[in-house]
């Protein structure tokens, strides 16, 4: 067994069990902090014809699957309550569709049954403005909304996002909400307050299977983090009210950050100082958001940043000139930079690495960014398919680890 395909192996248990079995993958965990992410990008056009060259004049044979994803059933709600799921085909993304339409982005928990359902959500939803504060007072949407303003697209994924489920926790749409910056400067916090909490709905009549979902859903940032990341408070997602399964009336969005700082259902900010425990929310995510053990205090968390990300999510075998051709698609996300030096690493007999052009080039950190490559296997077999960035400023905790690694059976060459 290769290095690198222990390295598969044992991170995909990571990336399902989810919890310290990463760090007994990591050898290095010091990750320095986060730079700032840029805000209001626009969409990316993805790869479009002219980077098709080396399948003109082809055929498209078939798609060839990935092996090692469960049987799962895309685009369709499973389970209830925390364990209310849905995955998203990213097979289907192509040039012109980066964006996921709500009845197909992902859900990691869906709307509680605990919320009334006469509430009229836009008219009567309060948000209390709590802790430290001179004053504590409630907000409702009628004093947000004349903040809201178009966010652009952005991609948002759950920090336990893996293998099986085809890696369908991940997703991309446009957002319009209220700077969280905005509403930080309407409150007057009192001395000595540093850090907002931000509160969520979380009541649900049935438990979590297993209890792999706690209660509460709160996770504490400083002032900083929610003003450098340009975060929001989300009302539309796509042009349309969000979704109560996506946190309606409210939900935050941290551009740049795992979906489980997104908190839905937007009921509480409680200003806190340097001394606040961290929360059940945030020690259940730790070793998925890269902590180094779990932290009892907010302030020894690190930013739940994503780090620079890529992947394959398709792979057509083609015939071109009469010989097979594959043509391997994937996404990059994530990171603080565009990135210019993406490695397309194929393992099968042999370990085969070979340079990406990312056509159109990557621009901007916010949505994804489609790549595809040429590539001509050399044997016929099962073959794992990673990505790596060959600039070493360039963190990628995730694809040091082989959490993106996925695998197909080739059957001609
Ligand atoms: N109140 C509440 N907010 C929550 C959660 C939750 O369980 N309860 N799950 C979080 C997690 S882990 C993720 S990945 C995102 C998922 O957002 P989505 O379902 O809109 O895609 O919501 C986050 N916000
Ligand atoms: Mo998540």
């Amino acid at each position: 067994m290769s290095l690198d395909r222990r390295r598969f192996v044992h991170c995909s248990l990571c990336a399902t069990a989810g919890s310290w079995l990463l760090q007994a993958c990591g050898e290095s965990m010091a990750v320095p902090d986060e730079g700032p992410v840029d805000a209001g990008g626009s969409p990316d056009r993805g790869a479009g014809s002219a980077c098709d060259d080396a399948f003109r004049g082809g055929t498209l044979i078939r798609t060839v699957p990935f092996v090692g994803t469960r049987d799962t059933r895309f685009h369709t709600k499973l389970g209830r309550g925390w364990d209310g799921r849905l995955y998203t085909d990213l097979s289907a993304l192509t040039d012109g569709s980066l964006l996921v339409d709500n009845e197909r982005f992902y859900l990691r928990t869906f709307d509680p049954d605990g919320i009334d359902p006469d509430l009229d959500r836009v008219r009567d939803w309060t948000v209390r403005v709590t802790g430290m504060v001179e004053e504590e007072t409630t907000l409702r949407m009628a004093d947000l909304e004349p903040l809201v303003r178009d966010q652009g697209a952005h991609v948002l994924e759950c920090s336990g996002n893996f293998r099986e489920a085809g890696f369908g926790l991940l997703s991309a749409g446009t957002w319009a909400g209220a700077p969280m910056s905005d509403v930080l400067d309407s409150v007057r916090p009192l001395p000595g307050a540093t850090r907002v909490m931000v509160s969520g709905f979380d009541e649900h009549s049935v438990p979590s299977v297993g209890g792999h979902s706690t209660p509460g859903a709160e996770w504490i940032f400083t002032f900083d983090q929610l003003r450098e990341t340009g975060a929001f408070l989300a009302t539309r997602m796509n042009g349309e009210l969000l979704p109560p399964d996506h946190g309606a009336p409210l939900r935050l969005y941290v551009p740049g950050w795992y979906g489980c700082t997104c908190i839905k259902w937007v009921n509480e900010l409680r200003f806190v100082d340097e001394d606040e425990p961290s929360t059940g929310q945030m020690r259940e995510f730790a070793s998925r958001t890269h902590q180094l053990g779990v932290p009892t205090l907010a302030r020894d968390f690190r930013p739940a940043s994503m780090d620079q990300s890529a992947m394959p999510v398709r792979v057509e075998q083609w015939e071109v000139d009469g010989a097979p051709l594959y043509r391997v698609i994937g996404v990059l996300w994530g990171g603080s930079r565009p990135v210019q030096d993406l490695i397309f690493e194929a393992e099968g007999d042999v370990l085969t690495e070979e340079p990406v052009e990312v056509c159109p080039p990557m621009t901007q950190n916010q949505l994804w960014t489609l790549w595809q490559h040429a590539w001509r296997p050399t044997s016929t077999g099962t073959w794992d398919l990673y990505n790596r960035v060959d600039d070493p400023d360039v963190r990628t905790f995730r694809l040091d680890r082989g959490w993106y690694g996925r695998s197909v059976v080739i059957d001609a060459v």
